[in-house]
């Protein structure tokens, strides 16, 4: 069992239910991050006593560092970097919000350290820049998004494998099967969905998550960036990796083998689940979970879901990571700009559709190329946005 962790994002929804997870199975938090919700953090400092503790902004670190003397404080991108090579936490989870994840990403397993994983962009923008990095370093991704837990657990081997997700082998799988709840807007046509608000878009049916994460699952562009999560992170064809609508959310999803057989991973939905599975690894745990109730439980359903942008994000992960990074990059400026009011809903994926068209770089091999081509794919979005809200507003 490990001692220490950091945790990074730690006022966030993962992050929060993470310091929960390590506080139940004794491990202590030797780090945390945060942006600007600082009223959170300062009840997390003095809960958890951390050595080092990283914020967004430079007024907000030393104001805090008055507070608490005992504490080193640090900030911005360059804080975010420091924070996660520190060599006392065994595990860095990851679950900073949106592209600044890659820099945390990229630092820990740089520096050797176990990277648990819920920050989806990271991935999504270096493909395998980040997987090869973590395979040349021999470190291992853990990976928290429920999906990629769950496959990760159905894909369990006593074999000795190179994977960069720990004891897995893909050796006869024949495709693996991503669940999506459907999101708030399940059912609807596309003339219903044309004036949807960013106040119905944040409403998730079953999971409670942040603003940019919930839009995304209405839009369905969350399960385009798992296919292409999950293509990098245990190295399938993404055209093996099929999404079905599971509005229940029960089974966080499968893996279909050659023989025809299928293993699904279930449990009540609760972030929880996933990271105790990742922090207690290789051991299962005792948690408090809830556990299912069969008898209560009537019926699972399973649609296909109707969707190009699922195969946009398929097309996006044959092409390599420069598609992948327009298409995370130009969804999270056509995300803000919605949530500002800025384009409609459907607009989202007019947005990701121009940049992936305008997207004409080569791969990037480095990170320092991903940074170039994240920024330079959000000029192309912020182009159309600005195109769409003269004609619209
Ligand atoms: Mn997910």
């Amino acid at each position: 069992m490990i001692n220490t962790i950091s945790v990074l994002g730690s006022t966030g929804s993962v992050g929060v239910k993470s310091l929960e997870v390590a506080q139940k199975l004794g491990i202590k938090i030797f780090a945390l991050s945060a942006g600007r919700n600082i009223s959170l953090l300062e009840k997390q400092i003095s809960l958890f006593s951390p050595k080092f503790v990283c914020v967004e902004l430079f007024e907000d670190a030393k104001k805090l560092s008055y507070r608490f003397k005992n504490i080193k404080f640090l900030f911005g991108t360059k804080g975010l970097q420091e924070i996660s090579t520190l060599i006392e936490p065994e595990i860095v989870v990851n679950s900073v919000s949106g592209f600044e994840g890659i820099f945390p990403a990229f630092s820990a397993i740089n520096a050797g350290k176990t990277l648990a994983l819920a920050n989806k962009e990271s991935i999504v923008s270096s493909g395998s820049v980040l997987t090869k990095l973590a395979r040349d370093k021999g470190t291992k991704i853990l990976p928290l998004d429920s999906e990629h837990n769950a496959i990760w657990q159905c894909l369990q081997t006593n074999l000795k494998t190179e994977s960069v997700v720990p004891g897995i082998s893909v050796k006869n799988v024949k495709k693996l099967i991503l669940t999506a709840s459907g999101g708030p807007f399940l059912g609807m046509k596309c003339s219903e969905l044309e004036n949807v608000t960013p106040e119905e878009a944040v409403k998730h049916p079953v999971w409670n998550m942040g603003a940019k994460i919930s839009v995304d699952s209405a839009t369905m562009v969350n399960k385009g960036l798992e296919i292409i999560e999950a293509a990098y992170l245990f190295d399938i064809d993404p055209f093996k990796i099929d999404v079905t609508i599971h509005t229940e959310c029960v089974i966080h999803s499968m893996v279909e083998f050659n023989d025809n057989s299928v293993l699904a991973q279930m449990a009540n939905a609760d972030m929880k689940s996933p990271i105790f599975y990742a922090l207690a690894y290789p051991k299962r745990i005792q948690n408090n979970t809830k556990p299912l109730d069969f008898s209560n439980l009537n019926s699972l359903s399973f649609r296909k879901p109707e969707n190009s942008i699922l195969n946009l994000c398929r097309k996006a992960a044959i092409l390599g990571n420069a598609s992948t990074c327009a298409i995370s990059a130009s969804n999270e400026m056509a995300v803000n700009a919605f949530l500002q009011k800025k384009i409609k809903f459907l607009d989202i994926e007019t947005v990701i559709d121009y940049a992936m068209a305008k997207c004409k770089f080569k791969n990037a091999e480095t990170l320092e190329e991903i940074i170039k081509i994240d920024s330079e794919s959000r000029s192309i979005a912020k182009e159309k946005i600005e195109e769409i809200s003269k004609n619209e507003f």
